[in-house]
């Protein structure tokens, strides 16, 4: 996979994603990225980047020109077509689902706006999707890009190891993540459960499930569509809410 951002600080992206698994994804070739800085392709002395916004109000807003010559040079650096992607804080907000999709495609382009924003003309010509991290607001872009980099980066063949396997991340089945626990078995933190050293692979995934479906329904319940879950799930959750009803969420068995 190509991704090109186009930001006003390039090394910062390229910083963000050049250790861990980003990082060997990029060794590896699974993913080259590339960077574009509109400021290269900025007239005059002050190589201006923005400017103050029709209207008025407090803020600058992004040129449409220096933009537009950086997309233009970042689309044409590859004849394979490209998406292109404003981060923004008005765009859709980024889901493990979105992310998969992103990550099938043989190229993105990552538009990162600086100041107020971009001057909406641009958006409107340019960009394919808008996309949101959360409902917080960052003063720029990049961030964001290097997050959606990371989620990309992470699901392309041969990113992880088996060991990593991002099968049974958090959201990859909907839910959030079981608990995980190694050495030592005695710790004065607490013990391990005593399922996970049983051995019994049936009883220790159907604990991880249990876990997984409880901590779903305790911590993320918007994420948990109830009427669709199996029959075995219900009932698994059924007893993680009876143990919760008895013993609250520090029962370790
Ligand atoms: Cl994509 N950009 C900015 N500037 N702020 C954000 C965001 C993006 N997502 C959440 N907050």
């Amino acid at each position: 996979m190509r991704i090109d951002v186009i930001t006003l600080f390039p090394d910062f992206i390229a910083q963000c994603v050049a250790f861990g698994v980003t990082g060997r994804a990029g060794e590896r070739q699974l993913l080259s990225l590339h960077g574009w800085n509109p400021r290269d392709y900025a007239e005059g002395n002050y190589r201006r980047v923005d400017e103050r916004p029709f209207g008025g109000g407090p803020g600058m807003v992004m040129l449409i020109d220096p933009l537009r010559a950086a997309i233009a040079a970042a689309r044409a650096a590859d004849p394979a077509p490209a998406r292109i992607v404003y981060l923004t804080p008005q765009g859709a907000p980024l889901t493990q689902a979105k992310v998969r999709e992103l990550a099938t495609r043989e190229r993105v382009i990552l538009l990162c706006g600086r100041y107020e924003g971009v001057d909406e003309r641009l958006i409107e010509a340019e960009v394919d999707e808008e996309v949101s991290i959360g409902d917080y607001v960052l003063s720029g872009g990049e961030l964001a890009a290097a997050v959606v980099i990371d989620a990309v980066a992470r699901l392309q063949e041969g990113a992880l190891s088996d060991a990593e396997s991002a099968a049974q991340d958090s959201f990859e089945g909907g839910l959030l993540d079981c608990p995980h626990y190694t050495r030592p078995v005695e710790h004065e933190l607490g013990r391990v459960p005593d399922v996970l050293m049983s051995g019994n692979h049936a009883e220790i995934a159907r604990w991880r499930r249990r876990e997984a479906l409880g901590r779903t329904w305790q911590r993320r319940p918007d994420l948990l569509d109830e009427p669709a879950l199996s029959k075995a799930d219900h009932q698994l959750l059924n007893e993680y809410r009876a143990r919760f009803a008895e013993v609250g969420d520090d029962f370790d068995g």
